[in-house]
């Protein structure tokens, strides 16, 4: 009996330390992850499942497709889809060479000051079908 329990004894702390491994090592993790969605305030965000097309139907490849703000103002654009996708000045095919974010990642965020009033178009270099606009005032 005795070398029983003297044999289920390691056992028990190994499972016992392997344990408290895994819960240390989740919780730094799901911090991190939420602090990175929260750190950007977006004005205009990628959703999920736009790197097919449909969402043009309704508008919704940039959420909101259409932005107003003020001379000299920030604009903010956040990737939340699983997919890399840009946003680029102009048209699919006839770039202005404004701005352009590149690929941005999952989460990434892009930020560009418009300092002149105006009509700015942009789309994503990888998906004709997504199309946005800032205008100016
Ligand atoms: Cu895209």
């Amino acid at each position: 009996m005795k070398k029983k329990i003297i044999a289920i004894f390691p056992v028990i702390v190994l499972v016992l330390i392997f344990t408290a491994f895994f819960i240390s090592n989740e919780n730094p993790n799901k911090e991190e992850s939420k602090s990175q969605i929260t750190q950007v305030k977006a004005d205009v965000i990628m959703p999920t499942k736009v790197s097919r097309p449909g969402c043009e139907k309704t508008n919704n490849c940039y959420i909101p497709s259409t932005i107003v703000i003020k001379e000299g103002q920030l604009a903010t654009w956040v990737n939340e889809d699983a997919a890399f996708h840009s946003v680029t000045s102009g048209f699919y095919g006839t770039p202005t060479g404004l701005f352009d974010s590149g690929y941005l990642d999952p989460y990434q965020s892009f930020s560009f000051t418009f300092d002149e009033s105006g009509v700015y178009d942009y789309y994503c270099t990888l998906h004709p079908w997504m199309k946005g606009q800032v205008i100016v005032e």
